[in-house]
């Protein structure tokens, strides 16, 4: 607990600023540096139920206005976003390390979310569906479902939260948001735009904290939707409990272990390319980051060695410096993470190709060794699907190399066989193996001649498997936060039924 409670930053309910009722803070720390960015009210149960009341009273007069007048508000926040996306890049960068075009990049995505949901104001929302009887008009019709709660990570601490709350806000929705507790200065700011924006008290909340703030959020009867985005540990946790709950619903996205298929047929330039931007970039901690590399026998050589080079040299260091590839890990409990699976990988008899681990004192950056570094760590095995190593999710620059022999459906029963399914690639010149890969990859992100990151938010984002359940992300996400109303009006004076049932009443005198 620190001493300077008094500039902690608070948390936004109901149209205000509240310290709540907690004393307890928590800082939030650069992973370059070591260095505190800032201090933060620490929410406990007391704060979400405010947040969740607020955000319940406000349902009324937000649904009541028109789609087109919600996006106004909207739109404020997208020019906001647009003007201050060198300021704000520079602070997601400060806040969880990914290098300097990666933190813009993080603000352009959200921003282009916003400006999609915004726009969607405009487009329809259903559909004119026939009937079997002519004097009737069927359509489908959107409801917004009430107060959504969005629960949200720190590797894209911009983007993702407006994946979940841009949408949902423009359908009629209001919400309770708890970004994660490594970026909560991200979390401050976007606030911040929305009170600028003057949207009505109670739209839109923020708590700040750590996962028991978020566990209230999920348990919360005011809720009605939970959006989560994070690990499939959570996540599978949020969707068993809500399950269980009548009228309720969650949709999460997790995590993966995500391959990319190199055949013999790959041009290795690109298989290169693909390979080390899939598992090096954000320094391997994207949900889509790839921590398999499948590649054919006759080019396994060969791909190799291409592959363990740039490793060796990639840049790892400040992630302000335009130079830099990989920036630091996160937080130390990712440190720890990656690290037990590096020592894993090795107990588990794989041959280490690349164990930069550990960085050497020249490559850290002056005025850095507090920093979180983490170099690339690449094995090769050979195909074991009892191994643990090549099956759970690392989350950090740690990769695979596996020889795969025979046909593309052989690597593509490797690539398979893992519970995950989010995102994948292939690597071919030859379209019989890529249609190969985009039917049969079992994944809900696949790319051809590409890295299996950097998904646009006009596409839906989510896995299949143990990688998602629902859509909480990008255009997608309209189905977690509205209910459907199927519509029917009779035209006639006269009941009549489809199917053939017969609309006659009998009664007994007849
Ligand atoms: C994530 O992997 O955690 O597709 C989100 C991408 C980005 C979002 C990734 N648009 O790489």
């Amino acid at each position: 607990m620190s001493q300077q409670i008094a500039e902690a930053h608070e948390h936004h309910i109901d149209g205000e600023w509240t310290a709540g009722e907690s004393e307890e803070t928590f800082e939030s720390i650069n992973p370059a540096t070591g260095e505190t960015l800032g201090e933060f009210r620490r929410a406990t149960e007391a704060e979400v139920e405010r947040a969740v009341e607020a955000a319940n009273e406000a349902t009324e007069e937000w649904r009541a206005l028109s789609y087109v007048d919600r996006a106004e508000y909207l739109w404020e926040i997208y020019h906001e976003l647009r003007e201050r996306t060198d300021e704000l890049g520079e602070i997601v960068t400060k806040e969880c390390g990914k290098e300097i075009s990666e933190g813009r990049a993080d603000v352009v995505e959200a921003y282009h979310m916003v400006e999609w949901a915004a726009g969607n104001a405009r487009h329809p929302h259903g559909d004119v569906v026939p009937s079997e009887i002519a004097e009737k008009d069927a359509s489908m019709r959107r409801k917004p479902r009430g107060v959504v709660g969005c629960i949200t990570p720190w590797n894209f601490p911009v983007a993702i939260p407006f994946w979940h709350m841009a949408v949902t806000l423009v359908e009629g929705n209001t919400v309770v948001w708890k970004p994660a507790e490594q970026t909560p200065w991200c979390g401050q700011i976007v606030a911040e735009m929305f009170e600028e924006a003057d949207i009505p008290d109670g739209v839109f909340n923020l708590v700040q904290g750590h996962g028991d703030a978020g566990s209230a959020i999920v348990d919360s009867p005011g809720v009605d939707t939970v959006l989560f985005t994070g690990s499939a540990e959570v996540g599978h946790e949020i969707a068993g409990a809500v399950g269980g709950e009548a009228g309720k619903l969650a949709a999460c996205e997790m995590g993966g272990k995500n391959g990319i298929v190199i055949t013999d047929e790959a041009d290795m330039d690109i298989a290169v390319h693909s390979a080390v931007m899939s598992s090096f970039k954000t320094t391997g901690q994207r949900c889509v980051s790839s921590e398999r590399l499948i590649v054919h026998e006759d080019r396994y050589e060969e791909f190799k060695d291409r592959f363990v080079e740039i490793a060796q040299q990639v840049s790892v260091g400040d992630p302000l410096e335009e130079d830099t590839f990989m920036g630091p890990l996160a937080d130390p409990d990712q440190v720890e993470k990656v690290q037990d699976y590096n020592d894993l990988a090795r107990e588990e008899g794989v041959d280490v190709l690349v164990d930069r681990a550990e960085l050497s004192d020249e490559e850290v950056p002056e005025g850095h060794e507090e920093g979180l570094w983490m170099g690339p760590f690449v094995y090769e095995t050979d195909y074991d699907s009892g191994m643990r190593v090549t099956q759970e999710e690392a989350f950090g620059p740690h990769v695979a190399l596996i020889p795969y022999s025979g046909d593309i459906e052989d690597g593509i029963e490797i690539h398979n066989d893992t519970d995950y399914g989010l995102a994948g690639a292939v690597v071919s010149e030859d379209y019989r193996q890529i249609n190969q890969f985009r039917d049969h990859a079992e994944v809900g992100l696949a790319y051809a001649n590409l890295p299996c990151i950097g998904a646009e938010i006009q596409l839906p984002f989510g896995g299949v498997k143990a990688s998602g359940n629902g859509y909480p992300s990008a255009r997608e996400v309209i189905e977690a936060v509205t209910e459907r109303t199927a519509w029917t009006l009779n035209n006639s004076k006269d009941i009549q039924m489809a199917q053939g049932l017969s609309a006659d009443i009998m009664t007994n005198e007849e």
